[in-house]
């Protein structure tokens, strides 16, 4: 195992304990358009406060990102990320002993959001940037690499694949072998196959029906299917904030598949979803 026997991943400024199954980590979006919860997040006395509730409802850990990636969306300049997430993860911090993760591919935010309070980073872009990489191995902070074909501005225009499933294992594969030629402990890579991230409707079901290919390379994996766009078209249900229950079928597949993490937005539903399925699957 990649991921080492042990199921308790502990790191300087933060420990998971993945004894028992699947972790929910919840989003807090510090946008003024992510596609799901974007605006409602950007006074930072709300945001904070959504972080707290969404620790005290069960997220294991909290997620905070300060650019939307959702289709189509232009890139924030790495000054207004740092402007948006570092008092809200400063905030957090020293309210929550919960790890924060920091989603961003710049360096620049990773490392004022380490500085901050945060330790643990999402990477949307798989560590593209070196600098990014050397900054995971020297804080010795998990990570965690993700799938994308393109770019957000562009990745939904004609998603492309012979096997996705094979091309999207391989593809992390090749970036979890980058990461540990930098330094980067195999116990702290987490992998994921980016739902939504230039991908078809076909493509996102392929995945989801195929994550044994992903658990079984040893690396840990965590899966963002949260109120996605897929959920949409084959609920019929329009409106992100609709999509809970056809969410929770994702998180209760993911559970079974044995994903470590699951990110989410509602994580009071979610960790119930979690839970049983946890229990069904753990218990003696
Ligand atoms: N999805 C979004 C943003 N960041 N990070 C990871 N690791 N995996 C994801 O699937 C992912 C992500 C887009 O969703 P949001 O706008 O609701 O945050």
């Amino acid at each position: 195992m990649e991921s080492g026997s042990n199921t308790v991943l502990p790191w300087p400024g933060g420990r998971l304990d993945f004894s028992g199954g699947c972790l929910v980590m919840g989003i807090l979006n510090v946008t003024p358009d992510s596609f799901s919860d974007g605006g409602q997040f950007l006074d930072a006395g709300r945001a904070v406060a959504h972080g707290l509730e969404m620790a005290a409802q069960g997220a294991a850990l909290i997620d905070v990102g300060g650019e939307s990636t959702r289709p189509g969306a232009q890139a924030v300049p790495p000054a207004e990320q740092i402007r948006r997430v570092i008092p809200i993860i400063g905030a957090l911090a020293e309210k929550t002993d919960i790890p924060i993760s920091i989603d961003t591919h710049h360096v620049e935010v990773a490392r004022a959001a380490l500085t901050a309070g945060a330790s643990v980073l999402n990477d949307i872009t798989a560590l593209s940037d070196k600098q990014m990489a050397e900054l995971a191995a020297r804080q010795q902070v998990p990570v965690v690499l993700m799938h994308m074909q393109g770019t957000p501005a562009t990745m939904q225009v004609e998603p492309h694949y012979e096997d996705v499933v094979a091309e999207v294992r391989d593809f992390l594969l090749a970036r979890c072998a980058q990461a540990r030629s930098f330094g980067i402990a195999p116990e702290r890579l987490f992998i994921d196959p980016g739902i939504g991230f230039g991908k078809t409707l076909q493509h996102n079901l392929l995945l989801l029906r195929h994550l044994d290919a992903f658990v079984g390379t040893g690396y840990r994996v965590l899966v963002g299917p949260s109120r996605k766009a897929f959920l949409g078209k084959l609920t019929g249900k329009e409106k992100p904030a609709d999509r809970v229950f056809g969410t929770a079928a994702t998180v209760a597949l993911c559970a079974a598949a044995g994903v470590s993490i699951v990110r989410v937005h509602d994580v009071a539903e979610m960790a119930d979803v979690v839970k049983v399925t946890n229990a069904i699957l753990r218990q003696p």
